[in-house]
């Protein structure tokens, strides 16, 4: 790592101790859900990987500087009334240059993670592969390819083609996991229908299969979990909601980096703010998972 990397302190600590860590993105705080509740699961996630023994590394750009590890003060910063840069990989140089504020997608979460030697990353939903539209692919696709970190989450988001999705990260080498259950959830609802390639049941086993992994020159993992069962949604009734927001963003000719955030507020408007709660806790469950992933890495590792 070299001067446009900056380590927060508690990540400084965490590594010169040796102890497990999961880095966090900051799009799914400036861009993925409204204000105030932004800022507050933000902080609900942190505390969901310090509770399971781990240190929370969230991820943004500042000053100048691809920081690893937000004060509390900074990722303030992200959730406020600044105006924040949405940074995929392409975005990296412009924003560091501009010295701008950049909260950083899954795609430049996990090219830092990597950077600095931290193997797992906790999200929502990652992107993917848009509706009717087959050339708009997320960089989180081609950047999991490219880097060997293991990403948890509850799939891809449900406006994408999770058909298309699950088949790319198919082609790419990707290996998906279910945390107890054998398809692939649809992030807002517990399963899409899609196969995941394995059930795994332990942080300990998605331990050794990664490590197996990595030893063999693999790249990403995905380890996807359902959202939790009291909050989830059936797809079936999703759908329509989606429909109409898809085609709203047709209308409002949106493209490019806002499609996201914008089709997830629009479903969050239509669900009665019911798609934010399922978020919520989906993000925060998918943070303590991440750490008991991380935790599981650190003692095989240690040789324990
Ligand atoms: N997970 C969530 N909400 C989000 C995201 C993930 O629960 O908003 C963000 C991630 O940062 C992901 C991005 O990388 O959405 C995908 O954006 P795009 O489709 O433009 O690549
Ligand atoms: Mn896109």
């Amino acid at each position: 790592m070299n001067a446009r990397f900056r380590l927060g302190p508690h990540v400084e600590e965490a590594r010169a101790r040796r102890q497990p860590i999961v880095a966090l993105e900051t799009v799914v705080v400036a861009f993925g859900l409204p204000r105030p509740a932004n800022l507050q699961v933000a902080l609900e996630m942190e505390g969901a990987v310090r509770a399971e023994g781990a240190v929370p590394a969230t991820i943004g750009l500042l000053d100048g500087q691809v920081v690893i590890g937000l004060t509390r003060a900074e990722l303030e910063r992200f959730a406020g009334e600044e105006r924040v840069v949405k940074a995929s990989r392409r975005d990296l140089a412009i924003v560091l240059a501009r010295q701008r504020i950049g909260a950083t997608t899954v795609a430049a979460t996990v090219w830092a993670a990597a950077r600095a030697g931290i193997p797992v990353v906790a999200t929502g939903g990652i992107g993917g592969v848009h509706r009717g539209a087959p050339f708009d692919v997320s960089n989180d696709l081609p950047t999991l390819a490219a880097e060997p970190v293991l990403v948890v989450c509850s799939g891809a988001k449900a406006i994408l083609d999770l058909r298309a999705t699950r088949e790319w990260l198919e082609t790419y080498g990707i290996p998906v996991l279910g945390w107890g259950t054998e398809t692939l959830p649809a992030f807002y609802s517990a399963s899409s229908g899609l196969p995941v390639d394995a059930r795994v049941d332990s942080a300990e086993e998605i331990a050794r299969i990664a490590r197996i992994h990595w030893a063999l020159g693999g790249k990403g993992i995905l380890v996807t979990v359902p959202p939790p069962a009291a909050v989830a949604v059936p797809l079936d009734r999703l759908e329509g909601v989606i429909q109409e927001a898809l085609e709203e963003a047709e209308r409002h000719g949106i493209q490019g980096w806002e499609v996201t955030p914008f089709l997830l507020a629009r479903v969050a408007e239509r669900t009665g703010g019911e798609s934010i709660q399922v978020n919520r806790a989906l993000l925060v469950e998918n943070a303590r998972i991440g750490a008991r992933i991380a935790r599981a890495l650190e003692a095989l590792s240690r040789g324990q």
